[in-house]
């Protein structure tokens, strides 16, 4: 009778104490001549226990599988598109050797600077041992640690130093593109730092702000600041113009002091800001509205108790995701801070920085969509399931590459706005080109985030419950994800940013739009293997061009009900046109073509089939309405 069966036997005649009183009688015997006989009997004894799983002080036995992990590679050597892209449109051997070290160092040292920032989540110390209030914020070494990086890689300097010319911001968004996920979320603060030196440099200040303009750009770690965009208070984010009650009270020296309240403040360990305010005149009035705000730069310092001047920090948010960054609700009480903007133009003068913010949110949008999709892909080569590796099964590859052709397109749209502000920022950008970065950027933004929230989910599902494991570093590429639809202005705002867009330039960035995408086609004429994604863009974009002429005509409310299929149509037309134009590239892989092909299988215009279901008709709202609030009726 085997040892295991010995043991079974005892248990079910009733054995009671599971180490000692379910000893297998030889056991028992060994032991007791172990004693007598160290040393010369103790492996067996040793042997005959691990058998028998009573090992004294051994391990668990949990059986002798574990899975591999997915590794993370130099995620810039694993970008088969990115690399095309920068071969194809800026073949820099400093850049992309530069790109490929970056990689490296993501990989290798980063990532794991990441996984501590999530880690060790930020911490409010309101007091000090003595009672002395000090608010401060504790973040971990490893957040530091990437403020250093910054500089040090030129994450926001190489958007400002131009060694690329029109290729600058594109060269800047790739590295910034390799590095978000693993960045612990410090692509927040960096994204609100290029913005503020974008608003500064456009303003074109004078001292103290030239001053900071300088630190933001800077690649010494040791100059170098970040920016905080506080905009939104307790009443309104996405209404700022009516949601914004902080007052700018003048003081003698032209200078002027915050009072009010910023209910979201990202990223609050900035050194500046620049945030909105209503100036009071002699009698304490503001002028209420967007006409009522104007911009304002203030820098965050510490008086010699080491308090805080003017400002004091409420609470930190317990937020789903970006939990390693610290955002705050901030009490301003006598803030100072100078005036950037012309009295009343406060959300005109920080638009140049939600353009800014909002490229950055699309690149991350797309990085975390080609995160997920490399760690899938090297866990498919893994992993066993059926008899086989996730690679062999059929459905699960497909799956993959449904996330891998929107991870392309989204890839392509993003990388085309960067090349517009790009081009717009070397003075070299026509009118075609302006008036598509202004249409394309709330587009970009709106439509890369909702993908990377679908792709992003869709991605964890591939590792099976592994995936829904905390540790593993997956959860958070969700949870991190989903804010990209929320900050920086929501899917429905942006939508009506487009319909302002519209309005404002008289339907010329339309016009820009329809005469971009027929050149991109036109690109493509004659090649065969790509007819049919041609096809497809140009019946969708006719439809669009249809819809766009009739929205005159219509009733007021009708195109506000169409905004947000319009703007997913101009971004999945637009996204097909860059596809097709990509694998017409003399070096383009079959793959190219076949995620063109695959990305034009889709609805490219909704907002053409939703008006054929009459979904933005009059009738529609009240019938929304009913549904919505749909009570059961009482008996
Ligand atoms: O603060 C936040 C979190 C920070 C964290 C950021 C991290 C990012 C990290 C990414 C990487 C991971 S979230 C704050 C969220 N809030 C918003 O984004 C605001 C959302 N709301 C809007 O966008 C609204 O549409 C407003 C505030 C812009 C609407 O204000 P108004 O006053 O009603 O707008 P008006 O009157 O239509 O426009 C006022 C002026 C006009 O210029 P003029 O007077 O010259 O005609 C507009 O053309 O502003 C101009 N304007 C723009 N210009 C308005 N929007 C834009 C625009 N997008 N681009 C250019």
């Amino acid at each position: 009778m085997s040892v295991r069966s010995v043991l079974l036997n005892r248990r079910a005649a009733g054995g009671c104490c599971r180490v000692w009183c379910g000893v297998p009688r030889q056991l028992v015997h060994i032991r007791s001549a172990s004693v007598a006989e160290a040393g010369t009997r103790r492996p067996d004894e040793e042997q005959l226990w691990e058998a028998a799983g009573y090992l004294p002080f051994s391990r668990a036995k949990i059986g002798a599988f574990f899975q591999e992990r997915p590794v993370l590679k130099n995620p810039f050597l694993e970008d088969a598109l990115l690399r095309g892209y920068l071969k194809r449109h800026m073949p820099d051997k400093a850049a992309v050797s530069d790109l490929r070290a970056f990689g490296e160092r993501v990989a290798n040292e980063v990532d794991g600077w990441g996984r501590e920032c999530e880690v060790t989540a930020p911490r409010l110390v309101h007091f000090d041992p003595w009672g002395r209030r000090v608010d401060h914020i504790v973040t971990s070494p490893a957040w530091k640690r990437m403020k250093d990086l910054s500089a040090q890689e030129g994450l926001v300097a190489s958007g400002y130093e131009g060694t690329f010319w029109e290729w600058s911001r594109v060269y800047q968004m790739s590295k910034l593109y390799l590095f978000s996920p693993s960045s612990g979320l410090y692509t927040c603060p960096l994204a609100m730092t290029d913005g503020a030196a974008k608003v500064i440099q456009s303003i074109g200040a004078s001292w103290p702000v030239k001053e900071a303009l300088g630190r933001l750009t800077t690649r010494q770690p040791e100059r170098f600041w970040t920016s905080g965009q506080w905009m939104t208070e307790r009443q309104g984010g996405s209404d700022v113009a009516s949601g914004t009650e902080t007052v700018a009270v003048p003081q003698t020296d032209g200078s002027f002091k915050l009072h009010g309240f910023k209910w979201f403040t990202s990223a609050t360990d900035a050194d500046m800001t620049l945030t909105l305010a209503r100036v009071q005149d002699g009698t304490g009035a503001t002028t209420p509205g967007s006409r009522g705000l104007s911009l304002f730069y203030a820098e965050v310092s510490r008086d010699e108790d080491g308090r805080l001047k003017g400002i004091e920090v409420q609470r930190l948010k317990d937020k789903l995701g970006t939990r390693q960054m610290p955002t705050a609700e901030l009490l301003l009480d006598g803030l100072p801070a100078h005036r950037l903007s012309e009295e009343g133009r406060g959300v005109a003068s920080i638009a140049n920085m939600l353009t800014i913010t909002r490229i950055h949110n699309s690149v991350s949008a797309a990085a975390a969509m080609r995160r997920v999709v490399q760690l899938a892909r090297d866990y498919a080569t893994r992993r066993t399931a059926f008899g086989k590796l996730l690679k062999d099964h059929p459905l699960h590859i497909q799956t993959l590459a449904r996330m891998e052709v929107e991870t392309r397109g989204a890839f392509l749209l993003v990388m085309d706005v960067c090349r517009l502000l790009g081009r717009e920022e070397c003075g070299i950008a026509t009118q075609l080109d302006t008036h598509l970065l202004r249409l394309l950027t709330p587009v970009v933004k709106l439509y890369t985030a909702k993908q990377a929230v679908a792709v992003v989910s869709e991605g964890l599902e591939s590792f099976g419950g592994q995936g829904y494991i905390e540790d593993t570093g997956l959860p958070g590429l969700l949870r991190d994800a989903q804010v990209l639809s929320i900050w920086e202005g929501t899917t429905n705002v942006l939508s009506l940013d487009v319909l302002r867009c519209v309005a404002r330039s008289s339907g010329m960035v339309l016009h820009a739009y329809f005469s971009h995408v027929k050149s991109l086609l036109a690109g493509a004429s004659g090649v065969s293997s790509l007819a049919p994604a041609v096809k497809a863009v140009d019946g969708a974009l006719s439809e669009l061009e249809v819809f766009v002429r009739g929205a005159a005509t219509k009733a007021p409310g009708y195109m506000e009900l169409a905004a947000r299929d319009l703007a997913y149509s101009l971004a999945r037309i637009y996204t097909g046109a860059l596809l097709i134009d990509h694998a017409c590239w003399i070096e383009a892989s079959p793959s190219d073509t076949y995620a063109a092909l695959r990305w034009c299988e889709n609805d490219l215009c909704p907002v053409a089939t939703k008006q054929a279901r009459g979904c933005f008709d009059s009738g529609t709202p009240p019938l929304d309405a009913a549904l919505v609030f749909d009570r059961p009726t009482q008996d």
